[in-house]
């Protein structure tokens, strides 16, 4: 009898890239909320929001499409930034030594690392 192996499924299987996203806010400090996402292998931060925004519905988020640097993060949890108060949604990264960054790129730009904690800060400039 003849026995045909059919393989690559298990090649197909997706990495999880699982990081945390924390809300916070220095304009009216307030406790930090945590949430856990995760993109694909080498997947953008974008892509893990959009994932938390539909898995946890205490998370939500809205953004707007700039014309050269793609999407802005506009709203979190129903907070949005100003441009007559001067605020926005800052991004932040916690590397593993525990050293905070600023993010050089926006959230459809940016790749997260795996167990890397990203802060949205709510701020002023
Ligand atoms: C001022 C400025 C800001 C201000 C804009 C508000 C204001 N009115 O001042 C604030 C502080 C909000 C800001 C925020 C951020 N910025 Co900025 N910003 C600039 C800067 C210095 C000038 C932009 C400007 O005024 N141009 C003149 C006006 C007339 O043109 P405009 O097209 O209308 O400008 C708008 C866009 O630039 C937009 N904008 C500004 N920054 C960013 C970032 C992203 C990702 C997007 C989509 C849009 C955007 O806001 C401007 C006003 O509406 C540029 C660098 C430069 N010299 O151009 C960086 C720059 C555009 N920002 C950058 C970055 C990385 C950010 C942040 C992601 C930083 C962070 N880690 O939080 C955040 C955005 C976070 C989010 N919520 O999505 C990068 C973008 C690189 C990239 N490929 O993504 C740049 C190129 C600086 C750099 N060299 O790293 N920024």
């Amino acid at each position: 009898m003849e026995v045909l192996l059919v393989s690559g499924i298990s090649d197909a299987e997706e990495t999880h890239i699982p990081f945390s996203v924390v809300v916070t806010n220095s304009v009216t400090p307030c406790d930090p909320k945590t949430y856990s996402t995760y993109v694909l292998e080498r997947g953008i931060l974008l892509g893990g929001l959009r994932r938390l925004q539909d898995c946890d519905k205490d998370f939500m988020f809205t953004y707007t499409e700039d014309p050269n640097y793609g999407p802005f993060l506009q709203s979190v949890n129903g907070l949005a930034g100003n441009p007559e108060k001067h605020t926005y949604w800052e991004l932040l990264g916690k590397k593993p030594n525990g050293q905070i960054i600023r993010l050089d790129v926006g959230i459809g730009c940016y790749i997260p690392s795996a167990n890397e904690e990203i802060i949205l800060n709510y701020t002023k400039y």
